[in-house]
């Protein structure tokens, strides 16, 4: 004891008891308050190692004061201000599930201010347990049953416990690095960074981004919309009056296909005896439908922000940035101009957005309402319990079936984006979910896409046949896209054969090919739908979503035209700067035919002017889009029409009391579909063959099972002892 005692006596001695107190708050922080879907065993480690880092990092700033009670002091302080930063993320995530980001603290003035009045009502009793740590340890210094070391502390030491706590930092990112790859390139989720790296980490970096785009910002006026400006008028296609307006005042209904491909449509997979099996029969239903217009050379842009770059290119008509996620690092403060305000200011449509996956996730949350997202339905929206879920979210059939009870409140017109997520790599599905032979390659990924991929396609089916059961149907639009591959450039020789390609002679143009993703608008009484074949990408959607509708766009600021356009310019470019068009092909520094795949191996003078030139397009493009955001120049330009949003007045808590609220007003002008159907739920009209559902026989069972127990319990309570 007295041993105990000499040693936190010492300088270095009450310094580890600090780190250590606050180590063990911080982690039980993690496990009491945040939920950050640790799995696995090297997850749990990493997440009770991760706080040890930042913690010797702050708490050593207090060593390199020479007297000792201004280093004492300088320790006390650091640990406050670290507990307190650590009780305002446990307050804040209390409310809104999510971590505190500097704009946040810096924007709402404090986080009592982003709290509102509601913050007493936040805290709880057992919350002294994040303070008492501080106030034993200033008891222990202030009744002086830890001495002050009176001993200068070397400069050397001070030194040393930095750099070691820079080295435990490298290890922590090492791990995290090695178990989530990408995990800072891309920053998908606020949660991850505090899962892997801890709270101080993610505040620090997340301060770092802020005040870069905050740099960039400032560097920005009005006169950089000029040049954006200019190139809209250059660029814009005006719409082709046939399909003007044939879906006007219909629901939208986007059907995000996650990590789906084109090459999928119509694809039969061969099993070993040489049967052929079509993968996504329901899906190859609607492409060939006679009510659908489908694309059949349309590509995904997404860069690293994946499936938020195509909800960005498809809502906005803007790329992803470079480099990370344009949701994270900036979708949380720009002014936007996306559908949601369009339709809404323009036509009168409600908006949602549905997902089976938490709401941070790619900065949802935020970036929804700086878009004007109206109701963002998330996974605290739908019953996400073990065996209900992959690694992703919600499973498709699960999803699909729960989300009519909130599709149906919705008023109409309504534009909602339903976004699916079981086919999603590693694609992983559970057994009783199996409905389909995977491949037989030597990586498993390829051979299981397959299977999710037919487990989405029959998610898909269930919904539209409560579609046409409910009758909403007829009167709305339905949107299927492909997000972006599903299956890598470095996997994609092995899938080659399975394609009726060699993997010896597999290159570059092939690769590009392999971008292709479906888009199909099914818009139910139309006879003229046809496969189109004209180039284009995932920014020319939201034009042609428009037009379709019969909304003018050209005031707005899209940097994509409508594929259905005379004028539609089929230069299709990629993120990374790649190009094809109907023509060419152009993969890093080689043109290819795109016709036959040749790779043009002396290109003439002229061909080389040709694919220059296309170059400096694509690049003009991805340079508008990029500035665009990372300036944030639609704060300086509203098109005529379009009703500005206040973000602060988006709340997606509460909802579906919010919904029925709504109607209840409108009374016998409601337009939900609930209220049309005479003020009774239609979601009894779903049918799903999901095993996760108990079926009306497990009910019975269940039922049955209940009121045993029920029955067994009092019985054992009326036993004498
Ligand atoms: C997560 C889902 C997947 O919510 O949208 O995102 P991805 O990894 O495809 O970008
Ligand atoms: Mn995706």
């Amino acid at each position: 004891m007295t041993k105990l005692k000499n040693i936190l006596n010492t300088r270095l001695g009450f310094f580890s008891l600090a780190v250590v107190l606050f180590w063990a708050k911080t982690y039980l922080s993690y496990t009491r308050e945040f939920s950050l879907g640790v799995t696995g065993a090297m997850q749990q480690f990493i997440l009770f190692f991760n706080p040890v880092a930042s913690t010797v990092l702050f708490f050593s700033i207090a060593l390199y004061f020479k007297k000792s009670k201004k280093a004492y002091t300088a320790l006390f302080v650091i640990y406050f201000l670290l507990s307190t930063l650590l009780f305002a993320n446990i307050l804040y995530y209390r409310e809104f599930s999510d971590f505190l980001a500097v704009t946040t603290m810096l924007g709402a003035g404090n986080v009592a201010g982003g709290l509102g009045a509601s913050t007493t009502a936040l805290l709880t009793a057992s919350d002294i347990f994040y303070w008492i740590d501080f106030v034993f340890l200033l008891g222990l210094v202030l009744t002086k049953k830890i001495k002050i070391d009176m001993r200068p502390y070397k400069k050397r030491s001070a030194i040393a416990i930095t750099t070691l706590a820079v080295t435990l930092f490298a290890g922590n990112l090492a791990l995290s690095e090695s178990n989530r790859p990408q995990l800072l390139a891309r920053t998908f989720d606020r949660n991850y960074i505090v899962k892997y790296l801890g709270i101080n980490f993610f505040t620090m970096y997340d301060g770092y981004q802020t005040a870069q785009s905050n740099q960039n910002k400032a560097n920005a006026d009005e006169s950089d919309m000029e040049a954006v400006l200019s190139y809209l008028d250059d660029h814009y296609a005006a719409p082709n009056p046939d399909m003007f307006g044939i879906a006007e005042n219909r629901n939208v209904i986007y059907l995000h296909l996650e990590s789906f491909q084109q090459f999928l449509i119509d694809y039969e997979l061969e099993d070993e005896n040489g049967e052929l099996h079509e993968v996504t029969p329901f899906l190859n239903s609607i492409y060939h439908d006679q009510q659908t217009q489908s694309f059949s050379n349309l590509f995904h842009q997404v860069g690293q922000g994946k499936t938020s770059d195509s909800e960005m290119l498809l809502e906005n008509s803007l790329f992803g940035l470079p480099q990370g996620g344009a949701f994270t690092q900036v979708g949380g403060s720009n002014t936007f101009e996306s559908a949601y305000q369009i339709l809404g200011s323009e036509k009168g449509y409600t908006s949602a957005v549905m997902h089976g996956n938490v709401g941070s996730f790619w900065n949802r949350n935020n970036t929804y309402k700086q878009m004007g997202v109206d109701y963002f339905f998330d996974a605290s929206y739908y019953d996400m319990s073990e065996g209900n879920t992959l690694e992703y979210g919600l499973k498709d059939k699960l999803f699909f079936k729960e989300s009519v009870q909130y599709l149906e409140q919705l008023p109409q017109p309504f534009y909602t984006k339903m976004i699916s997520v079981s086919n999603h790599f590693p694609y992983p599905l559970d057994e009783a979910n199996v409905d389909f032979k995977p491949a037989q390659t030597a990586d498993d990924t390829i051979n299981n896409y397959f299977v999710t991929a037919h487990y989405l396609d029959q998610a898909v089916e269930e919904f539209f046949n409560y579609l046409k059961d409910s009758g909403l149907y007829e009167n709305s639009v339905i949107v299927l896209y492909g997000d972006h591959y599903g299956i890598s450039n470095s996997r994609n020789k092995t899938l080659a054969p399975l394609l009726g390609e060699d993997p010896e002679t597999w290159d570059g143009y092939n690769n590009d090919m392999m971008q292709r993703i479906p888009l199909m608008y099914h818009i139910p009484g139309t006879t003229n739908g046809k496969i189109n074949e004209q180039f284009g990408g995932q920014v020319d959607m939201l034009p042609t979503l428009m037009h379709l509708l019969g909304v003018e766009t050209k005031d707005n600021v899209m940097l994509g035209t409508d594929l259905f356009s005379a004028d539609h310019d089929q230069t299709v470019a990629f993120r990374n700067g790649d190009v094809v068009t109907p023509k060419y092909t152009i993969n890093g520094s080689n043109i290819y035919d795109t016709a036959t795949g040749e790779l043009i191996e002396e290109p003439s003078e002229e061909v080389i002017a040709e694919k220059e030139k296309l170059k400096e397009a694509v690049a003009t493009q991805l340079s508008l889009s990029d500035s665009i955001l990372n300036s944030d120049l639609l704060r300086f330009y509203t098109p005529e029409g379009l009703k500005e949003i206040d973000p602060a007045s988006y709340d997606y808590q509460n909802q579906i009391e919010r919904l029925k609220a709504v109607n209840a007003e409108l009374g016998d002008k409601s337009t939900s579909l609930y209220h049309l159907n005479g003020g009774r739920s239609t979601a009894d009209l779903y049918k799903t063959n999901a095993p996760d559902v108990p079926g009306l026989r497990g009910q019975y069972i269940g039922f049955f099972v209940c009121c045993f127990s029920l029955l067994n319990g009092l019985l054992q309570k009326e036993k004498p002892m």
